[in-house]
């Protein structure tokens, strides 16, 4: 159980960006061995993008050791993920080397937070709105979760300043798991967001849909409210729900992160109105905590490991095939031969190829390792074609 917590240096309300910065940097400041802060770009209006990320070694990616992040506020008038998120960041460094669980979490992956995504949109909206979309879009008036390429072509709008800092930023790590964190319902959503049919909000299955299922009901289920499935005048089985089944959207970050980012994303709805008061804010705090938390651990769930060559030297886009799973984009390893594969746990059969070597075929089983802080390890050596 995650017991001690502590709500140590973060009052419960709304902090414009300058609060919202100079806590950030009082955390890298007072936590500067576990923690770096880095802007990932600017706003439309030049506001910073800032993340903090935290971890044994929070400047860089070590082997084995995957990315995690958490988004908030990409929708300007939804900014309690961006809150939520604050207490976060507050709760992982002030309980670090204190309680087991976290400091275990801590050691095992990076955590990488951007609280607000939109921070000229959040300037727009008015607390108290629970509907509505003043406040949601950019400085240029645009759906920043509209404004990603999807992977059915159907979203053709010119990329904003903050999309290309994250399309960016998806690109600068390897990032195995993500949460983009909204308001305006209470349920765990997952891709795919956009269905390949002209009209209608139909299932849009993903080739990982029963891992992106599993993931999205570990945060329904330990939600304190949202496995009810029957909250905000919705219903949604435990709680969860396909994107395009609830509504087709067409260049959600959602979707990008998967297909092109090798990302596995959710996006989680935290409550039935948008911008609640801040008189919420504790409330919404406890509610989500531990499946924050316990939805971070799930990046040890399935494979990892290394294509080298015969000689040790790490293998880069290599593609680590898993019958049965065809990626609209095959995931590929990394300048250092990484590859990470969130799986459910049972036997997979898989083709690791790479052009210039010989293919080798493999069969695996994958168990439930969470709690040993690490997914299965599986490194492959090829030999080159002669
Ligand atoms: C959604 S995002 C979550 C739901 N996804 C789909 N595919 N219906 C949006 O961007 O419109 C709702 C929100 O903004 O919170
Ligand atoms: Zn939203």
């Amino acid at each position: 159980m995650l017991h001690q917590y502590s709500y140590a240096s973060l009052d419960f309300k709304y902090h414009p960006t300058s609060h919202l910065e100079s806590f950030l940097q009082e955390v890298h400041k007072n936590y500067s061995s576990i923690t770096h802060l880095y802007s990932i770009g600017k706003s439309v209006e030049g506001r910073e993008l800032l993340v903090i990320a935290i971890g044994e070694n929070p400047k860089k990616h070590r082997i084995g050791i995957p990315e995690v992040k958490y988004i908030g506020n990409i929708h300007g008038n939804e900014p309690i993920g961006r809150e939520v998120l604050l207490h976060l960041i507050d709760y992982l460094v002030t309980n670090y080397g204190y309680n087991p669980n976290i400091t275990q979490l801590m050691s095992s992956v990076r955590i990488h937070i951007l609280p607000a995504m939109n921070p000229d949109g959040f300037e727009n909206a008015t607390v108290g709105r629970c509907t509505g979309t003043l406040g949601r879009y950019n400085s240029n008036q645009m759906d920043l979760n509209r404004n990603f390429p999807d992977p059915f072509g159907k979203s053709i709008a010119p990329l904003e300043p903050e999309t290309e800092a994250v399309i960016r930023w998806i690109h600068s790590e390897p990032f195995v798991l993500s949460a983009s964190l909204h308001g305006g319902a209470i349920v765990a959503a997952y891709p795919y967001d956009v269905n390949n049919q002209a009209t209608g909000n139909n299932y849009s299955r993903s080739p990982d849909d029963d891992i992106f299922k599993y993931l999205a009901k570990i945060y329904s289920f330990n939600h304190k409210t949202m496995y009810k499935g029957n909250l905000c005048k919705m219903k949604f089985l435990d709680g969860v729900t396909n994107g395009a089944k609830w509504y087709t959207i067409a260049g959600g970050m959602q979707d990008y992160n998967y297909v092109w980012g090798q990302c596995y994303e959710l996006t989680i709805e935290l409550s039935c109105c948008k911008y609640p008061s801040a008189s919420k804010l504790l409330h919404l705090w406890e509610q989500n905590r531990v499946s924050l938390i316990l939805f971070i651990k799930q990046v040890h769930l399935g494979l990892k490991g290394r294509v080298l060559d015969e000689k040790g030297n790490p293998v880069s886009k290599a593609i680590v095939n898993i019958f049965g799973r065809s990626n609209l984009v095959p995931f590929q390893t990394n300048y250092l031969g990484e590859y990470y594969r969130l799986l459910v746990p049972g036997e997979y059969m898989l083709k690791i190829e790479a052009e210039g070597f010989n293919s080798l075929d493999k069969t695996v089983d994958v168990f439930d390792n969470i709690s040993q802080y690490s997914a299965a390890v599986y490194d492959f050596v090829l030999q080159r074609a002669k």
